[in-house]
């Protein structure tokens, strides 16, 4: 997140950050993703390790909890040439580290919660929307080691349409700031993680997942965001309710 903040500890409960398995940089931080259910991930391609509860990507802390991967479900639509489509879910493996406990994949607590989905179709509340990005990527000079967050405004579909053309698809969402002198942007290691709108009832849902965009934080260039609501049937067919 580039024009960010740090977030507060444990503040956000269903950020989770996707981290590579293996003998080579294992643990090493991919990219965002978020917890939409005890057991499935929104996230954008496969990724190997889930740690939910993560606020500092590199201290061992209270409230993180790494999983394994049971299953990756990549859209079928999706291809490596395009950024359409560009969504995956995750099924959390039930087995903990340590503890092991299996059936209920994540344990949920106060600050380890899914977001809630939005409505197939639904739009962004206009107006009141007060939006959020979250995530660990770049910040201009470096990934961050501590979750970061920025308040961002949505655009209209004409004016993504106008900076990305036929790119942008019903499939997408772009926003940024509007203001020049402090633009906010997410970058290179945010990707698959939420973009999160409070509805006037106070329940958080994450309407984008960080997808693409041309550079980070330029003028004319918002970042563009998976459209949730666009998924809605696939989500339900997919996590089975
Ligand atoms: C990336 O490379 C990336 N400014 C993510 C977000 C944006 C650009 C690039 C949007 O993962």
């Amino acid at each position: 997140i580039i024009g960010g903040e740090n977030s507060l500890r444990g503040g956000w409960p269903w950020p989770a950050s996707g981290r590579l398995r293996g003998s080579q940089a294992d643990g090493r931080l991919v990219c965002g993703a978020t917890l939409i259910s005890s057991c499935w991930i929104l996230t954008y391609i496969g990724l190997y390790k889930v740690r939910v509860g993560d606020y500092h990507s590199l201290v061992p802390e209270e409230y993180e909890e790494e999983y394994g991967v049971e299953k990756i479900v990549l859209h079928p639509r999706y291809r490596a040439d395009s950024n359409d489509y560009d969504l995956a879910l995750v099924r959390v493996s039930g087995h903990r580290a340590h503890r092991g406990v299996t059936g209920h994949c994540v344990t949920l607590s106060r600050s380890v919660l899914p977001a809630c989905m939005p409505m197939r179709r639904e739009r962004v509340p206009k107006g009141i929307a007060n939006c959020y990005i979250t995530g660990w990527g770049d910040t201009g000079r470096a990934y961050s080691r501590t979750l970061q967050q920025a308040s961002i405004s949505m655009l209209s579909k004409r004016q993504c349409e106008q900076r990305y053309s036929d790119q942008f698809t019903s499939r997408m969402l772009c926003a940024g700031s509007s203001h020049d002198n402090h633009r906010v942007d997410s970058c290179r290691g945010d990707s698959g993680g939420p973009l999160v709108c409070e509805r006037p009832s106070g329940s958080w849902v994450v309407y984008g997942v960080t997808s693409w965009g041309h550079a980070c934080r330029l003028q004319d260039a918002p970042g563009v965001y998976t459209k949730v609501s666009a998924f809605v049937p696939w989500i339900r067919k997919v996590i089975g309710k």
